[in-house]
Formats: C-alpha cells, structure tokens, sequence
C-alpha cells in the first residue's frame, strides 16, 4: 500500500530512478545551469557585447539540435576566437614541459603531431572526437553550456563527454570561471585519450546514475578536485592533470605555489570539501597517480553509495546494464 500524504494523494517511492540506459538517452542530459550566462549574468565579460552574445546563441544552437550519432557540426571561428586560442595555446605549450603530467604531455605531443593541435586553428570538436576515439572510446557531444552535474556525469558512464563550443570573451583570455572550448579541448581532450584518465572518468560517471542528490554533489566535488583542478605526484614533483589548472596560466601558477593548500586525495574528505568557482582555489588535491587515485575512488564508491544496484557498461551495445547486488 502506498503511504497517503495529507493532501490524499498517495506518495510513490521511486524505486527506480530515471537515468540514461543507452548512449542515444543522452539526447535527453542536456539540462543547463543558468550560471555564467552571458545573458544573464551581468558580471560576465559578454553582458555587454551584443555581438559576442549573438555568437554565443548561434553556436548553442547547434548543441539544442544535436541528436546522438550526428557528426558534430563544424564551426567557422573568427579571426578574433583563433586568435583568443592562439593565446592560451602558447602558455599551454610553455608550461607543459614542467608542469603537465606525462599523459598529458604524450597525447598532446601526439596531437600536434597529427596537426590537429596547430596555434593558428581551433580544433573542430568532430575530429577531436575521431582522435578520442581511436585512443579510448570517447567520444564528444556538444553542449551549450555549464550543464547540471547530474547530466554531465551521466555522461561520462558512456564515455562521452560534453563539450561546449563556444569561446570565451576575448577580454579574459586567461582566465575564465565558465568552460568554454579552449578550456575543454586543452584542458580536458588530452587525457580522455589516455587510457587511465578515461576509466578513471568513466568510474565517476557510473557511479553517479542512479544517485541520490545529495551523493551527485559529493561525486561533483570529487570531479572539481580532481578532474578539474588535480595535482600528482611524477618523480618526486607535483604536475598538474587538473583541465581548469592546464588551460589557466594564472591558477596553475597559484596551484604550484605556496600560497593554497595542498593535501593529499582521499575522496571521502575530498567529496565533502567545499569549493567555490569564482577565484582560484584555496586548497588543491593531490594524488599518488592516477592508478592510486581510482582505487582509492573504487573503494569508496563501494563502500559509500546508497543505491540498491550496481551498473556495468556494455561498449558493444554502449548500454548501461543494471545488476541487482542484493
Ligand atoms: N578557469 C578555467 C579556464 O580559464 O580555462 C575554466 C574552468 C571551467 C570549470
Ligand atoms: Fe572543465
């Protein structure tokens, strides 16, 4: 018998939550915050650029379209966008060799190489995603912009990962609170092409269907700290793997310094550390590896998570499939 609540109405549990069971559900995760919108917010360096903000539209537009399986549509960027990349491509290509982990710097060398990674071109997310793929199985979807955690992990289970293509406003091109193109292809691309990174997200993704609220946060603040803003442990020094730290000249040098905290990952304090997305962060995580921080991860999803099943992901048929573990 369902319970009755005042109104009369009989209250359901749902035992069995909706989330994405096959890779073409994701048509449905598309679900923006409206945080950063250039539209809204008035602090956001395109509030008073009509003509940014019509690009902005244009290039959404593609994203609201978007159905699984399409190529990805090609995008014309403006002399003014390459030039925005060509910027912060050059502090990624000085960095890098002290700073980046060697995943990174292995599939970024293999990038330029391949002449996908070129200062004078943007990189078109169709052939970024051809290039993942190859390495790992993942593949791109685009996005419109910051979409809620719930959707944007989901995503990951799949491998698939949900990138915005739009550019950042070419007044801050050092530093932006948002994601934006540049930050996905520079920052994140890279490692989703290496194995280890990639199952080291697709983890993150599976445990997040099917979760409570409550747990989407703790597993969102894991992503902030690792994915986004992760530092390891290489030969004795720390690099970063974090895609906010690779593609920030101006926070990977804060992150580095002496200045914030370093502390070592263990996702059960880490899930529950607060953070905030405006400045650069006070504290950062550090990992062992990447091997070091998935185990670490495994163990206390498994230990942690309320939910009555566990999922598998089925790559021949890029289905989730649901296990009953009682
Ligand atoms: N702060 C990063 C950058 O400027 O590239 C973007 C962070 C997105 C979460
Ligand atoms: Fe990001």
């Amino acid at each position: 018998m369902p319970a009755t609540t005042p109104s009369g109405k009989a209250s359901v549990t749902i035992k069995d939550p909706w989330f994405p069971r096959h890779a073409s559900d994701l048509d449905n995760c598309n679900h923006l915050m409206t945080k950063y919108e250039p539209e809204l917010d008035m602090n956001h360096p395109g509030f008073a650029d009509k003509v940014y903000r019509e690009r902005r539209r244009m290039i959404a537009a593609i994203a609201f379209d978007y159905k699984y399986g399409q190529p990805i549509p090609r995008v014309d960027y403006t002399e003014d966008e390459v030039q925005t990349w060509a910027g912060v491509f050059r502090t990624v290509l000085d960095i890098m060799p002290k700073h980046a982990c060697s995943q990174f710097r292995r599939v970024f060398t293999l990038l330029q190489k391949e002449g996908i990674f070129r200062e004078d071109q943007i990189p078109q997310l169709d052939d970024m995603s051809a290039f993942m793929k190859k390495h790992t199985g993942f593949t791109l979807r685009p996005a419109a912009g910051l979409l809620t955690s719930r959707d944007f992990l989901a995503s990951l289970a799949f491998r698939v990962f949900q990138s915005t293509q739009y550019v950042r406003h070419k007044s801050t091109p050092y530093h932006t609170p948002e994601p934006d193109c540049i930050h996905e292809i520079l920052g994140h691309l890279p490692l989703l092409a290496d194995p280890g990174f990639a199952q080291f997200s697709q983890e993150i993704g599976l445990a997040s269907l099917g979760a409570s609220d409550a747990e989407i946060e703790k597993l969102s603040t894991v992503y902030w700290f690792t994915v986004e803003f992760g530092l390891c442990k290489e030969d004795g020094d720390v690099k970063a793997y974090g895609a906010a730290l690779l593609s920030s000249y101006g926070e990977l040098f804060h992150a580095i310094s002496d200045k914030p905290e370093h502390r070592p990952f263990e996702p059960a304090s880490t899930a529950v550390q607060p953070y905030q997305d405006q400045e650069y962060q006070p504290v950062y995580y550090v990992a062992e590896s990447f091997e070091d921080a998935k185990e670490k991860f495994r163990r206390w999803v498994s230990s942690g998570m309320s939910r009555s099943f566990e999922v598998r992901y089925n790559p021949h048929t890029e289905r989730v499939e649901v296990l009953d573990s009682v």
